[in-house]
């Protein structure tokens, strides 16, 4: 955790480099396609021109990496491979403060999570496979696992430096070689990284990194050069994908959309739930695959959980996401908040009374109050749709049976939460609920240890743990 703010000559970090080109086989290079415009969704203003890549960018690069994994990569010792991912991980540490503030200029989250989540994640994500590269013989994946290959792997805009982590690490730690597409509103930090392969020494062609939009995504997860597919996103897209990559043989993860339920059941320590629901979905905004959106509360403790939630959410400071007392940064781009403010409208128009923080939102930037929902019904829009906003639907419920029926009643099933001073109805609820994750007692929680995916519309295949190397290995 750093002690200072960042200065305000930080706004002119993206401004560092004239201009970002595409990285590809260990060069940055110009791209064949549209340029991209990074936006500042904090002032609207033009961050940076990028690089943007065509069908033939992708072809070139995919030669690229599967050059990398014949001559040396794919059969280097582990050992080898672990001291690149290790000076990875000390070069993304070491430039932290870079990241962070590009991250939070690119994205429109506040520099305090950049700095003390985003970025520390990512730099532990690379020392946890960086541990795991030379274990991977002795470690029960079966008799001489090998790498897949190439891996095409496309991301979005909610954590674009942890999401690549995430993509790539594990990755490289079995010795495939990437091909990854960030998403189109968020290209910079995952640039800084391509330098940081650069200075790593990481053979070229082992990391490329192209950026653009969905139809750069679609030609790399339809090139025959590609035996991977990992994706993140939604799951409109996610199921694209799964149709291109049917009949194919590739391997394919997907980590889709989300509607987790939070459980605050009556014998539940009420500040430190109400300290969790916060977290839970006003967390980046709320743009977080597994953010807690729906509260379900046990009815006898109802009004006074939302009396204390009200109290604390007014709290929340709202806005320049540099500054480092800020809790609830930009919504990403002006296509999400149209989205968010849709999706809420229709939570009055159903009948479910809205309560808005009283906070004041700066004039320009694309900015949503935090809005908290109650009198909810299952049936309502806003207590199905992934919102992916600031934007909270509080149920009720009676018995324990009911609260679990109605947090399996989504198409979802990636995370939940449960709170309650009772370990016996801990272990009970999360053998109940269909969903990947289940915190008790706390809210988004990550650690590189512990596997992350979903069931159902959620996606499949695990990211950390052993559970996630198992998706880039042969046995
Ligand atoms: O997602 P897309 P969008 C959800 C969330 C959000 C909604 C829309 O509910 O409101 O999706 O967001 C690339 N083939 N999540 O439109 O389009 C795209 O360029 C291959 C939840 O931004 O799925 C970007 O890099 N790739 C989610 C990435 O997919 C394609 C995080 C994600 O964009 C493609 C993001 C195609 N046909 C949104 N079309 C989560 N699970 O955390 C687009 N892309």
């Amino acid at each position: 955790v750093w002690e200072y703010a960042p200065a305000p000559e930080s706004r002119d970090i993206a401004q560092l480099r004239e201009n970002y080109r595409m990285f590809v086989d260990g060069e940055f290079v110009d791209g064949a396609g549209e340029p991209l415009k990074s936006i500042n969704p904090a002032t609207e203003e033009l961050l940076a021109e990028v690089a943007g890549a065509a069908e033939s960018d992708v072809d070139t690069a995919v030669r690229a990496a599967r050059a990398a994994f014949d001559g040396g990569w794919g059969s280097m010792p582990g050992s080898e491979r672990a001291k690149y991912l290790f000076r990875i991980a000390r070069l993304i540490q070491e430039r932290g403060r870079e990241l962070a503030v590009l991250e939070t200029l690119d994205n429109g989250k506040p520099i305090k999570e950049s700095r003390d989540a985003d970025v520390p994640t990512a730099a532990a994500h690379f020392f946890h496979h960086a541990g795991w590269a030379d274990k991977l013989d002795h470690a029960g994946f079966g008799a001489d696992p090998r790498p897949v290959g190439v891996c095409g792997q496309v991301i979005p805009w909610n954590f674009p430096l942890l999401m690549l982590a995430w993509k790539i690490a594990p990755a490289l730690a079995c010795g495939n070689t990437v091909v990854l597409k960030p998403a189109e509103t968020t290209p910079l930090t995952a640039l800084v990284f391509a330098e940081i392969c650069q200075q790593a020494d990481l053979p070229p062609g082992v990391v490329n990194i192209l950026p653009g939009a969905g139809d750069v995504g679609a030609t790399l997860v339809a090139h025959h050069g590609v035996d991977k597919v990992a994706f993140t996103g939604s799951t409109e897209v996610g199921k694209e994908i799964q149709r291109t990559v049917a009949g194919t043989g590739k391997k394919l993860t997907l980590e889709l959309g989300g509607k987790a339920a939070n459980i605050v059941f009556d014998d539940a320590p009420i500040d430190q739930a109400v300290e969790g629901i916060v977290n839970g979905i006003f967390f980046n905004q709320g743009h977080v695959c597994c953010a807690g959106s729906r509260l379900l509360v046990q009815e006898s403790i109802a009004e006074e959980l939302l009396d204390k939630l009200h109290g604390r959410v007014r709290t929340l400071r709202v806005g320049d996401p540099l500054d480092k007392n800020t809790d609830v940064g930009a919504i990403n781009s002006a296509e999400q908040l149209a989205r968010i403010s849709e999706i809420s409208d229709t939570g009055e128009s159903e009948g479910a009374h809205r309560w808005t923080s009283p906070c004041s939102l700066p004039e320009k930037g694309f900015f949503f109050a935090p809005t908290v929902f109650s009198n909810v019904h299952q049936s309502m829009r806003i207590a199905r749709d992934e919102i992916f906003g600031p934007v909270l639907s509080v149920l009720t419920f009676r018995t324990p049976d009911e609260a679990i029926s109605k947090a399996n009643n989504t198409p979802y099933g990636l995370s939940a939460g449960i709170w309650t001073e009772k370990g016996s109805r801990i272990l009970w609820a999360a053998q109940q609920m269909r969903a990947g994750v289940v915190w008790a007692n706390t809210f988004n929680r990550f650690d590189p240890t512990a596997p992350f995916g979903g069931y159902r519309e959620s996606g499949f295949g695990r990211e950390g743990g052993r559970a996630g190397l198992e998706a880039y290995l042969d046995v």
